[in-house]
């Protein structure tokens, strides 16, 4: 649900996210409350009870966009597992967080703009707050798509094999070792030579070792890691 349907084309027709809904592993239907408005002017968005600077988006259309949406669901025998509402003071999203999202068939996602939403909206409808880092970004758009990215490489039938999930960083709590490809050498810099060398068991010991020493170098917070869902609810997902 957003004011500004426009920013999310893009980001859901390439790449993973884009292969994952043309393939019809995933559904990404964006709503514009513009469309849940009834005056001329379809306003989405009022000045805020107290006064302060920046608008408010009105509780009208969150409300009768998510009972239509909540009706749709119902039609066909479903119900609404979650509904999150990104904003910079909610939950830092991580990826236990991603896959415990994933498991769920049918989420809604509330994108605030402008100064944010009616507390009416995050205090009956909203079921969860969700960041996605320490820094302010000008809607909450751009993080339903980030959301909507992690969460399509984790349904199963999106990856590939050799691009498993498992393979990710952060899903095992280990940053990735570092990648090469033609030419061998270039420009003096030569690719290390065990890449070279056709052993999969060295290859495979050499790349451990590096994700260890890079992880220890620049997260050690990581090594200390929770994957938000027991093992047994992933193995059907990250299976190589
Ligand atoms: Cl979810 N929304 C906005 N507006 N800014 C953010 C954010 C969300 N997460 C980090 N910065």
């Amino acid at each position: 649900m957003t004011a500004l349907p426009g920013i999310c084309e893009g980001p859901l027709s390439h790449s993973i996210p884009g292969r994952a809904i043309r393939g019809g592993h995933l559904e990404v239907v964006v709503h514009d409350l513009r469309d849940h408005t009834h005056d001329r002017h379809r306003t989405v968005d009022d000045y805020p009870f107290g006064g302060g600077a920046g608008m408010v988006l009105k509780p009208e259309p969150i409300f009768e966009c998510f009972e239509a949406i909540r009706a749709d669901a119902a039609a066909r025998g479903e119900s609404i597992d979650e509904v999150v509402f990104l904003t910079p003071d909610g939950e830092r999203l991580a990826q236990p967080l991603v896959n415990r999202l994933s498991l769920h068939r049918r989420i809604v996602l509330l994108a605030g703009h402008y100064k944010g939403v009616d507390q009416r909206v995050r205090d009956s409808i909203v079921t969860r707050e969700v960041s996605i880092g320490d820094y302010v970004l000008s809607g909450g758009e751009l993080p339903a798509l980030v959301l909507v990215d992690a969460i399509a490489r984790l349904v199963p039938g999106v990856l590939g094999d050799a691009e498993s999930a498992l393979s990710d960083s952060f899903q095992d709590g280990l940053l990735d070792a570092p990648s090469y490809t033609r030419p061998a050498e270039f420009r003096g810099m030569r690719v290390p030579e065990v890449l070279l060398s056709g052993d999969h068991a060295r290859v495979r010991d050499w790349r451990e070792a590096q994700r260890l020493e890079k992880t220890r170098v620049r997260r050690p917070d990581l090594l200390d890691f929770d994957p938000g869902v027991p093992p047994s609810r992933t193995d059907h997902r990250t299976d190589t």
